[in-house]
């Protein structure tokens, strides 16, 4: 019998739960002098806004102990520049494609959202509402269990039941999985879980904030048993809701980790920056091991820690 690794979120089915994180790939075009995008689960979008935006001043990258922080503060061409040229080239490429969007309000969302109606080749949105480089806390929607519900409402009304929703959440919370349960009653079919950790970096020499931006999101190996934790005490509490998980993953060890926490597929950020074919080898170690454990599909590994 031959091993199934195919993977669906909310009726979306893709060949692999390998997926690339918002932002660590843009829109595909960098990875694909590589290899096939039609390789991987999915490619993730950087997260996309209604209008151009520059992001924030430099520097905007500090590497950490194990891990790295951005600041990079939503840099993007607009959503109307952005589904011309690059969406439109990477449905075109035949990869699956997940949409990721993030908004100042809540009617920001609710305008990407109708904006994204009616195109043809996009697997689901994913709504980012957890970026940590914004300009107040206050905008970390995915911090407020109101304003949380408030952003996936509108989300689910403005797309008329087009694409699977994905919310994505921040582990900068206390209990998130109360942030979970706002998300889903709103209408979200999966969870993405996590995005970085705020942090903060300061020069030694100078004592001055590294970062322009001053905070940062943290990322990379550090991260992962955050993401680890956050994955299994959502999958405990909703075990029917799919989980793309993310966070420090870079070896298939890694990946079956969060797959074994409650994640139906797994999204690769900071292991692609030191190594473009990441993505490639962490996708066939995780093949591997699901097959060394004797589980006859990928599905049979999710959430199996829970029954251990
Ligand atoms: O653009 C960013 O600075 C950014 C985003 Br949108 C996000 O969701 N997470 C992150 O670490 N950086």
């Amino acid at each position: 019998m031959s091993f199934d690794y195919s993977t669906s979120i909310a009726g979306s089915v893709f060949s692999n739960p390998i997926f690339t994180a918002s932002g660590c790939a843009a829109s595909g075009r960098e990875l694909a002098q590589f290899f096939s995008l039609k390789e991987l689960g999915a490619i993730v979008t950087k997260s996309i806004m209604l209008k151009a935006r520059s992001g924030r001043d430099t520097p905007r990258m500090a590497e950490t102990p194990s891990g790295m922080l951005n600041s990079i503060g939503l840099q993007g061409p607009g959503i109307d520049k952005f589904i011309e040229e690059d969406l439109s080239w990477l449905i075109s490429s035949g990869a699956k494609v997940v949409v990721s969007i993030a908004g100042e309000s809540v009617d920001e969302y609710g305008a990407l959202a109708r904006r994204l109606r009616g195109i043809k080749g996009i697997s689901a949105i994913e709504v980012n509402i957890s970026c940590p480089n914004v300009e107040n806390r206050g905008q970390v929607f995915a911090c407020h269990p109101a304003s949380a519900r408030a952003v996936i409402e509108s989300v689910r009304i403005n797309l008329g039941g087009e694409y699977p929703i994905i919310a994505k959440l921040s582990p900068d919370v206390t209990d998130i999985t109360l942030i979970a349960e706002e998300v889903i009653n709103a209408g979200a079919d999966g969870l993405a879980l996590i995005n970085t950790l705020l942090g903060m970096v300061i020069n030694p020499k100078t004592l001055k904030p590294h970062l322009g931006g001053k905070t940062g999101g943290l990322s990379g190996p550090a991260i992962r048993p955050v993401a680890v934790r956050t994955i299994f005490q959502v999958h405990a509490k909703f075990p029917k809701i799919p989980i793309l998980g993310m966070g420090g993953v870079s070896s298939g060890s890694d990946a079956l980790e969060l797959i074994a926490a409650g994640a139906s597929a797994v999204s690769i950020g900071t292991a692609s920056f030191g190594d473009p074919y990441a993505t490639i080898k962490i996708g066939k170690e995780l093949q591997e091991l699901l097959i060394s454990h004797n589980f006859p599909s990928l599905a049979d590994a999710v959430g199996i820690a829970h029954d251990r």
